[in-house]
């Protein structure tokens, strides 16, 4: 039987093999396998209580009412799920976030995992990870990933193919020893969002066609890092697939450049405490000018005071792997 109230919880998730492009707009399937780690503790808490007589759904994002774009695209989540449940009830949902939005780390990953999961749950759909993964991805590829903890691999997928969810590789015990540490630099101008930046990347760069072919190669190495807990492995295949993203995104038209001064400073500053300070620590960065420092716990105050003291960087925080979807109420 269906309940009225159903509340999840989701976290963020970093990929360490990048997804960037389509292989199908309207199904949102990613071009390219990516592979991530679900961090704790970053989390976003979604409550969803079904409201006989409500005219439309309402979505409450962090207290306040969300903008009508982000309403609308929460409403066709829970459309979806209406549609397989066979219900007409419209839902009221109050989702939260442990992070701030401006950490670097993407909310709309944990967000729309948390709805995912806290959608199916209320309106009666079986507890089924693999479907509540799919329904995610359709909202935000990278979400699907969010739906799993520990190490998670997002296959790519084949055009018209709708049949594409997260997969397990490895839980959280595997590595936890495995740490991220961000170091969020000054904000400067707005970036490309993730969905405009790829679709750009895809449209007009000469090289799309080049990274979809290598990346399933960049991702193999990534695989076998976490699989044989490598960071002398993970590390370099966890560089080179971000540095190729971001130069797919330079060679667009026009150049979409994420990177701040302080950026490069903070790449330098983890290249310096590899090659002169003999610490295993490894950069990656997303659609935005923040760098993530990957690195084992035993270095992980190193790295934070080091990113922290780099020119630009604003504050560090530190995630370890985390938990997959939660139901707390
Ligand atoms: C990733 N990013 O693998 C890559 C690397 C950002 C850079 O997935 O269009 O918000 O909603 O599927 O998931 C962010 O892209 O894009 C992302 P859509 P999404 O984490």
């Amino acid at each position: 039987m269906s309940e009225t109230t159903a509340t999840v919880r989701a976290r963020a998730n970093i990929a360490l093999a990048k997804y960037w492009g389509k292989s199908d707009a309207a199904l949102n399937l990613p071009a390219v396998p990516s592979l991530s780690v679900t961090l704790e503790p970053m989390i976003t808490e979604t409550t969803i209580t079904l409201v006989p007589g409500l005219a439309h759904d309402e979505f409450l994002l962090g207290g306040a009412p969300a903008a009508p774009e982000e309403t609308a695209r929460v409403a066709r989540v829970l459309g979806e799920v209406r549609a397989e449940a066979g219900s007409a009830l419209r839902a009221r949902v109050r989702s939260t976030n442990s992070f701030p939005t401006a950490s670097g780390l993407a909310s709309s990953a944990s967000g729309f995992a948390a709805l995912a999961g806290a959608a199916r749950a209320v309106y009666g759909l079986p507890d089924d990870l693999r479907r509540a993964s799919i329904l995610a991805r359709r909202a935000s590829a990278s979400a699907a990933r969010s739906v799993l903890g520990g190490f998670v691999e997002l296959p790519a997928g084949r055009p018209g193919d709708d049949d594409v969810a997260a997969i397990p590789l490895h839980p959280p015990e595997h590595w936890p020893t495995l740490r991220l540490v961000v170091a969020v630099v000054s904000e400067g101008r707005k970036d490309v969002g993730s969905r405009d930046g790829m679709g750009l990347s895809q449209r007009t760069s000469p090289y799309f066609a080049a990274w979809v072919e290598g990346a399933p190669r960049i991702a193999a190495e990534v695989r076998r890092g976490l699989a044989e807990r490598r960071l002398d492995v993970l590390g370099p295949a966890l560089e080179h697939s971000f540095a190729a993203m971001h130069a797919l995104a330079l060679s667009t038209s026009p150049p979409t450049l994420y990177w701040q001064p302080a950026s490069v400073a903070a790449l330098r500053t983890v290249q310096r405490l590899r090659d002169t300070e003999g610490v295993s620590v490894f950069a990656t960065m997303d659609a935005g000018p923040h760098v993530k420092a990957v690195c084992e716990a035993a270095d992980e105050e190193r790295v934070a005071a080091a990113l922290a003291a780099s020119p630009g960087v604003l504050r560090t925080l530190v995630a370890r792997p985390g938990p997959g979807l939660e139901r707390v109420g």
